[in-house]
């Protein structure tokens, strides 16, 4: 069994220990580590996280037209996410015959969670919050260690493993990680639950992958829940819905992982920076698939 890293082999000063990766933020200003191919030891982390026999799940919404998203996405994640880990899948969807059949590796299993359909897709995809949170609490918080809950109109097209588990995980979005923090799009209005005022901010993340122990997880969908319902009362939408809510939560709650753009990317090109694309955003016309 493999107890060390290679790049534990050499003392801590030692200059060649950083030849991991030079070009981009590894860590941040909280410690929190930044994951960047070229920056974990896979085979390491596997000795750790196997033997602990945990349970994974995954959420993922697909109302309406997205279910045409969900063939390749539930393939390419038996191709290449949590392999080797116990996996469950949940599809929440308003058409459960249309989930497609996929045949799964043995230790994963997927499960139809029926819900309504909606006609306006902002409603889609705020309501996530409020789904998982009950979810969780009425059934996940005995019945798993991780969740993972993940955009549907996505691609797996590389490894993604134990190297993303940690309390609270979340992914740099692809149109933010070479930008300053007043160019993010985080909510301005101070009127909304979601407001962050110009100065501050770390990250700007995206809300296609929100990821940790499944207690914590909680307390970030029942959270950005509250706030949701508070600006709905004040019939007020945030500029990105949900996903400026969790920017929100993440500024005060700080995550203890975050997820390099390699594991929510646009496309499927690689860069100097973003060596290696394992989850990418696929192209969608709007106009044909939202409700609205
Ligand atoms: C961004 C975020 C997304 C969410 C949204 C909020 C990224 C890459 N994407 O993407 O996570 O925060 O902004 O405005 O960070 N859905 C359906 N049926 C619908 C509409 C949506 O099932 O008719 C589900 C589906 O799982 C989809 C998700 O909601 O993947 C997010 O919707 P989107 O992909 O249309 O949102 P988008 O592209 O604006």
């Amino acid at each position: 069994m493999l107890a060390h890293s290679r790049n534990c082999d050499m003392p801590l000063y030692s200059p060649s220990f950083l030849e991991g990766r030079k070009d981009v933020v590894t860590v941040t200003p909280w410690l929190a580590p930044v994951v960047w191919e070229g920056t974990f030891d896979k085979d390491l982390l596997d000795t750790i996280y196997k033997p602990k026999n945990i349970t994974v799940a995954m959420t993922v919404f697909a109302v309406g037209k997205y279910v045409q998203f969900l063939k390749d996405f539930l393939e390419s994640a038996e191709s290449y996410f949590m392999l080797g880990y116990r996996v469950h899948y949940y599809v929440f969807t308003d058409q459960p015959e249309a989930v497609p059949m996929v045949t799964l590796g043995s230790d994963r299993r997927l499960t139809k969670v029926k819900i309504p359909g909606s006609n306006r897709w902002q409603e889609i995809t705020l309501g996530r919050m409020e789904r998982i949170e009950n979810f969780i609490e009425t059934q996940l918080i005995n019945q798993a260690d991780y969740i993972f809950c993940l955009d549907v109109d996505t691609k797996f097209y590389g490894h993604w493993g134990a190297e993303t588990l940690s309390r609270t995980v979340a992914a740099v979005h692809f149109g933010f990680f070479t930008r300053s923090r007043d160019a993010f799009t985080y909510e301005r209005r101070p009127e909304s639950q979601a407001y962050i005022p110009y100065g501050e901010g770390d990250y700007y993340y995206g809300g296609a992958m929100i990821a940790g122990l499944v207690e914590e997880v909680y307390k970030v969908t029942k959270t950005c829940r509250m706030w949701l319902e508070i600006d709905k009362v004040n019939s007020i939408e945030a500029v990105w819905q949900e996903e400026s809510h969790l920017n929100k939560y993440f500024l005060y709650n700080k995550p203890t992982k975050l997820l390099s753009p390699e594991y929510l990317w646009h496309g499927t090109y690689h860069t100097d920076v973003v060596k290696i694309v394992r989850f990418t955003q696929v192209w969608k016309d709007v106009s044909k698939v939202r409700p609205n």
